[in-house]
């Protein structure tokens, strides 16, 4: 039966039935607070005062992974959600405790919890992979076909061939989070089975947080709150407007900040994007992959115009110059050497070169260059952009160059180069158990690992924990998560693996919607969605605030939905493994035991009672430290306080680098340097390639979704449409005009969006939104602006990761050659 189905509201328009770009439609905002509602103002009052006795209001949660995560008051009636309100706790004052107010597509979360794709009972596949053919079957058949086959597959190959992919739709969950693996339910239910191949990295941050940590020992950054200090904010490609959106994001806390320093902002970045546009600061375009030849320009006037700060070089790092090289490094092996052409490849760093490279006119990088090295403190910061690059991992060391030449490390104010720290509250998490497996893949190369898995080793794929695979993966469970085929790279590359069922034998998928990823599942299962059970959610990116929600359900679970933890559960009783997965509590249960564990280890929460928490909603709280503000006590003592990296300092050269530089088996054109500079990148602006692909195209997190999440709630998909951003230069060149749809092509794939003709993109450059839902034609053509059919998987060359901002294509008016 399908439960509840009655009462849901229609939201049966297909998101692809309105039309695009409408009129009617344009006027709805990001910021508008609901979905349209089948309920008056008047209505709305009445319930929030709780005066009919039908309604109640319960606190739950947005848990996906925009790194915020945000309180939804959901307003229940005959048990269905009516409307959905956010935070209204706290005085909303900067630097006290903040409404954490949800962003547009939180608020719209009806839309996703009442949606047409809704999974809703157990399928088997009858079709070809990802064709979307299933027929319905019951609970107990599902867990007994996938219980056989997982005991099978243990038998002939060993718990080394099962794997769990990246999975971050539930990241904020507590009991129900996807990922990441020390905290994760679906590691636990594989840790009681025996354990199953590991993952490092994430396709968030793998180049930069393998790379850094050669330099500073990790990948501290000061709080934005700590902006509140600084004369400059310097920013490479980081967006919080629209990467941190709601009240418990960042881009509220930057602006306030920015406000009480009157700080100038400089926004490296391809496009002249949502934090940039409208401010006084300024926006200077760069060639995307381009980052560190910017920084070594700067580095060059810096020098000779003997603007670095000397001291701090001299004393806080290695390998800045001859004074701190290490004895195992050539004499001219230094940046300092380096800069100025005195390295071995002889060729001064100046901004004329690096004008050439960058696309930054000589002039600017003169002039930022000075204005950078004597502004101070200074808040020099990296999102993410730059280093999902190819050259990624080189790029992210490089603007943390900027920081250590500029002195700004380790004091209010300045930033390591790195990106923001945040404060998150102590609080216990979901014990996982111990991975017997200690192989670990590059996150990114499981499509690898299905093809060649046993032929995989450390020095040429990056495992780590072992040496070589010994199988390949053979079974994959992937609960919340569309990272097999929408979000992972090169769509037509990993649909032809899946479509061999000989390789990889079955993939179980966990979902609430049949997304493309679901349609590939052997067996498909519908979970609750965060609205229907109860959970704890947290760790939002709120600077120096912390909080933890009380998720709790606000509605029966939908149709023939179970809650993850059940359906996990089911699957262990089939193997003998209940009792070890589950120790005999239900997620209440459990829940329970989380809160009283944090009560014993964690003032704050000793005099809130569960129960009052369940009441409360949202417990926040300031870092007691104030500011974060990273490597302050190695600034302020570098002999009692070294970092964590071999020489205790930051190590500009890196001696493990040169190492793996030498012993690693890399693919043609790839470089590690022991030196934080620049690497031309494979499928870079200068490479071969571009007399066939002549744009470059990037891609960035997308305001209408966050990912392929809510990407089928069809309100936010007309307020913020799905286009390609390409320059009037490049769109003249091709007679293309503002809102004409264009195909995208490259040799891997092809995709049809609209275009959006405008100047906020650097000529050569072109821009989409990631997530769109892949939607192919039968043709192999993407119809939706699906980013990953253009994508590679050629990794990156140290961390082995995502280099999805770093493609070349070009683009053409559909009709036209
Ligand atoms: N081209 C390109 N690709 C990218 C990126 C890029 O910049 N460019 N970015 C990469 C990055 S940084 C990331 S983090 C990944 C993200 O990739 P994913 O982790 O795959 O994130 P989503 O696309 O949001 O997919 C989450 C899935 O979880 C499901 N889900 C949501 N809530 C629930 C729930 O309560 N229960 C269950 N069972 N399922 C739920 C959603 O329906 C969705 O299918 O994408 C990567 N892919
Ligand atoms: N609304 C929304 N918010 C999100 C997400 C989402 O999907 N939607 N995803 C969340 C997740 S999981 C993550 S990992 C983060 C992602 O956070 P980021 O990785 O920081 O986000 P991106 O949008 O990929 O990149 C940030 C900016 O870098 C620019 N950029 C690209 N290449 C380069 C380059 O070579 N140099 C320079 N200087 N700039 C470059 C892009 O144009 C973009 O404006 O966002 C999180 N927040
Ligand atoms: S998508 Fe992110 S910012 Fe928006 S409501 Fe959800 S958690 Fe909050
Ligand atoms: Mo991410």
């Amino acid at each position: 039966m399908e439960k509840n189905s009655k009462n849901a509201p229609d939201f049966a328009t297909s998101r692809r039935s309105l039309l695009k770009g409408s009129a009617a439609l344009s006027g709805i905002a990001l910021a508008a607070s609901a979905v349209p509602m089948p309920v008056s103002a008047g209505e709305r009052g009445t319930a929030a005062m709780g005066s009919k006795a039908e309604e109640k209001l319960v606190w739950s949660a947005c848990t996906v992974n925009c790194h915020s995560r945000c309180p939804l008051r959901m307003h229940v009636q005959d048990g269905v959600i009516k409307y959905v309100e956010t935070d209204n706790l706290g005085d909303d004052v900067y630097g006290d405790f903040h409404q954490v107010r949800a962003c547009a597509r939180g608020r719209s979360m009806r839309r996703r919890v009442y949606n047409p794709d809704r999974l809703k009972y157990p399928m088997k596949r009858v079709g070809k992979r990802g064709e979307g053919k299933f027929k319905r079957i019951s609970w107990d058949e599902a867990f007994t076909e996938i219980a056989d086959n997982l005991q099978r597959i243990i038998a002939e190959h060993g718990n080394e061939s099962l794997y769990l992919p990246f999975a971050t739709g539930t990241l904020g969950a507590t009991v129900a989070a996807s990922y990441p693996p020390p905290r994760s339910i679906s590691s636990r239910f594989m840790n009681s089975i025996g354990g199953c191949l590991g993952h490092h990295g994430t396709y968030s941050y793998s180049q930069i947080f393998e790379a850094i940590p050669f330099m500073y020992g990790s990948n501290a950054g000061n709080s934005p709150t700590d902006i509140e200090n600084s004369k400059l904010v310097v920013y490479f490609g980081n967006n919080p407007a629209e990467t941190r959106m709601s009240g418990g994001g960042v881009t509220y806390l930057v602006q306030q900040a920015m406000e009480r320093s009157n700080a100038r902002m400089i926004m490296v970045d391809p496009r002249y994007n949502d934090t940039a546009s409208g401010r006084e600061g300024e926006w200077v375009p760069i060639r995307p992959g381009t980052d560190a030849a910017f920084v070594e320009g700067m580095a060059y006037v810096m020098i000779t115009e003997n603007l670095v700060d000397q001291a701090f070089l001299d004393t806080y790092c290695v390998g800045y110059d001859e004074k701190t090289l290490p004895a195992s490094a050539k004499p001219n092996a230094h940046y300092k050497a380096y800069i100025l052409g005195e390295g071995d490849d002889h060729t001064a760093k100046t901004p004329e070169w690096a004008a050439k490279i960058t696309a930054i006119p000589k002039e600017t990088i003169i002039r930022l260059a000075r204005e950078i090295a004597t502004t101070k403190p200074a808040y020099i910061c990296q999102g993410w952009g730059p280093q999902r690059h190819a050259n990624g991992e080189q790029a992210a060391r490089a603007i943390a160059m900027l920081a250590c030449l500029t002195g700004n490390v380790g004091i209010n104010g300045g930033n390591s180069g790195s990106r923001e720290g945040f404060y998150s509250i102590p609080f216990v998490r979901l014990p996982v158990g111990e991975n017997p497996i200690k192989a670990k893949i590059p996150i990114f190369m499981w499509t690898d690992a299905v093809v060649r898995g046993a032929e995989m080793t450390a020095l040429k794929d990056g495992l780590k924990g072992a040496e070589k695979l010994n199988k390949p993966i053979k079974f994959i469970l992937n609960y919340a998560g569309n990272c097999i085929v929408n979000q992972h790279s090169d769509i037509n590359r990993t649909l032809a693996i899946l479509q061999d069922e000989s390789q990889c034998e079955m993939l179980v998928v966990i979902d609430n919607h049949m997304t493309s990823t679901a349609k590939c599942a052997d067996i498909l299962l519908p979970d609750c969605t965060t609205s229907e059970q109860a959970d704890f959610c947290m760790d939002g990116s709120a600077g120096n605030m912390g909080y933890v929600i009380f998720a709790d359900q606000a509605i029966e679970p939908q149709f023939e939905c179970k809650p993850v933890y059940d359906i996990l559960a089911g699957i262990a009783e089939k193997m003998g493994k209940k009792e070890v997965f589950t120790e005999g509590r239900s997620q209440e249960e459990w829940l329970r035991y989380l809160y009283q564990q944090t009560q014993e280890k964690n003032p704050l929460f000793q005099d809130i009672s569960f129960e009052e928490f369940r009441q409360r909603g949202i417990i926040k709280q300031q870092d007691p430290s104030g500011h974060m503000v990273a490597f302050k006590k190695f600034r302020q003592d570098p002999v009692a306080n070294p970092l964590t990296t071999p020489s205790g300092k930051i190590e500009v050269y890196s001696e493990r680098l040169a190492k793996i530089a030498e012993s690693w088996e890399l693919a043609e054109g790839d470089i590690i340097s022991p030196l934080p500079i620049y690497a031309r990148a494979v499928e870079g602006f200068d490479d071969p390639l571009t007399e066939k692909y002549p744009l470059q195209l990037v891609g960035f997190h997308f305001k209408s979704r966050v990912h392929s999440t809510y990407a089928n709630v069809d309100v936010l998909d007309q307020a913020s449409l799905q286009s390609l951003w390409i320059n009037p230069i490049d769109a003249e060149k091709r007679g293309i005009k503002h809102n004409e749809m264009v195909r995208i092509f490259n040799d891997r794939g092809e995709t049809r969006v609209m275009a959006n003709v405008t100047p906020r993109i650097l000529p050569g450059v072109i821009a989409m939104g990631e997530g769109a839902w892949y939607t192919p034609d039968g043709q192999r053509v993407d119809q939706n602006g699906s980013f990953n059919v253009l994508t590679t998987q050629r990794p990156s060359p140290l961390s082995k990761g995502n280099p999805q901002h770093t493609n070349l294509v070009e683009v053409a008016r559909v009709g036209g050659e």
